[in-house]
């Protein structure tokens, strides 16, 4: 298949929780039809190729391919969706008070409490060398676009790397430093607990109404109750959070765009 020819999809990983805010934002508008689920296998670095690169230089997921526009980024894809499709469902996602919320939610690194380093000691031997290879892989497609750029004259993908390179080195510092995860663990928890408290007088996340928050938060738990930790451990003392999460799974956006039922 060749990305570069799609007019309308949805890249993604599917399971991975920026992809979930994707697929559940498609649902929630009523647009999954017009986009084609596509997905990128990262395992074996399809993130990373020129093709991709070309696309979204940060190497990341989700990107939408609208009308054969790229639209990397969770919160740039709602915004577009929201303006675009503005009949239907509004998502208020150009609302500040719903971004300050959802970039709550965007902050915590969520990568660090599934991989990270939980324990000062811990040995990351194993991780190191697996970064320092993907690392490498990308230097190594840099200096194949410095020597087409060469040839040809001009080359965007080249500088793009530069890009994907420091995306890969912040990605490599959340998993291989310990008072990283322990701050991201930190924020986490945290946010828990504001949401729980919120939630016990408000149906939604933001209030009486159904918001990008919702999308967020629900993704967010959802991945860190198959990622991070279990349900008697995120919803210990969180039962207004516990309630709420249970009634976001009964939606039938989730249930599809989650393929809770695949
Ligand atoms: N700010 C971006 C973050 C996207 C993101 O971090 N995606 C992860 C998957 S959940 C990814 O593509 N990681 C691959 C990598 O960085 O190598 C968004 O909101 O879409």
């Amino acid at each position: 298949m060749t990305l570069s020819t799609l007019r309308n999809a949805l890249l993604y990983n599917p399971g991975s929780v920026f992809s979930n805010v994707g697929a559940l934002l498609l649902w929630e508008k009523g647009v999954q039809q017009r986009y084609a689920l596509t997905a990128i296998d990262m395992k074996q670095g399809q993130n990373i190729t020129p093709e991709y690169i070309r696309i979204n230089p940060a190497g990341k997921v989700p990107v939408l391919i609208h009308d054969g526009r790229s639209i990397p980024d969770s919160l740039a894809i709602a915004q577009f969706l929201d303006t675009h499709y503005h009949h239907n469902n509004d998502l208020e996602s150009m609302d500040d008070k719903v971004i300050a919320t959802v970039e709550q939610w965007r902050r915590v690194r969520v990568l660090a409490l599934w991989m990270g380093k939980k324990h000062p000691d811990q040995d990351t031997t194993a991780l190191t060398a697996q970064l320092d290879q993907s690392r490498q892989r990308i230097l190594d497609y840099q200096q194949q676009q410095q020597q087409q750029q060469q040839q040809e004259g001009g080359n965007i993908v080249e500088k793009a790397y530069t890009t994907r390179l420091g995306m890969h080195d912040d990605r490599a510092r959340v998993l291989l430093d310990h008072p990283t995860y322990v701050h991201h663990e930190q924020q986490w928890r945290q946010l828990l607990d504001t949401t729980n408290a919120s939630l016990a007088h408000q149906a939604y996340v933001m209030g009486n109404r159904f918001t990008l928050a919702d999308i967020y938060a629900t993704s967010f738990l959802f991945w860190s109750i198959q990622k991070v930790a279990p349900p008697s451990t995120v919803f210990a003392h969180r039962q207004w959070l516990e309630q709420y999460y249970y009634r976001q799974l009964d939606r039938n956006s989730v249930k599809n765009a989650f393929c809770l039922s695949c």
